[in-house]
């Protein structure tokens, strides 16, 4: 790694066979509490993306997923780091709230009937259009 590159975290946007997205709601920090987003988080040193969110995805909702196509390029957060999310589907178990406070598996009708993190907005809507 090159003091370049950005920090990165990588979400998933797990869709079921309906077309429902998966969403899940933060239990912190303070300022991101109550916010929904993609489950994901940063990627460890020497980790490559893919690893990194089946390992955050089995982490955080107990499940294996299977990765599909990368949606958008590297997203802005703050910080410095950048928010990379690929398409996901289940490939073993339910997801649990593990380390959320709540999910909720979202048709097209309701992809916005939750306060999205603000980073993570722009991406449910090239979600939407995929
Ligand atoms: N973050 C934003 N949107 C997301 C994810 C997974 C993460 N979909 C932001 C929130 C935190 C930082 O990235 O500030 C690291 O995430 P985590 O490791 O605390 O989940
Ligand atoms: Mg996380």
């Amino acid at each position: 790694m090159t003091p370049s590159d950005p920090r990165v975290v990588v979400g998933a946007a797990i869709v079921d066979d309906t077309g429902r997205l998966l969403a899940a709601q933060r239990a912190g920090p303070p300022e991101l509490a109550g916010g929904w987003e993609f489950p994901g988080g940063k990627v460890d040193p020497g980790e490559d993306d893919h690893t990194a969110l089946v390992r955050e995805c089995q982490e955080e909702l107990g499940v294996l997923v299977k990765i599909g196509e990368q949606v958008g390029g590297d997203w802005p957060l703050t910080g410095g780091y950048v928010l990379r999310v690929w398409l996901a589907k289940l490939s073993e178990g339910e997801p649990e709230t593990r380390e959320h406070l709540a999910l909720r598996w979202l048709s097209v009708d309701e992809l916005y009937d939750v306060p999205w993190l603000p980073a993570d907005l722009p991406v449910v809507r090239a979600v939407q259009g995929r």
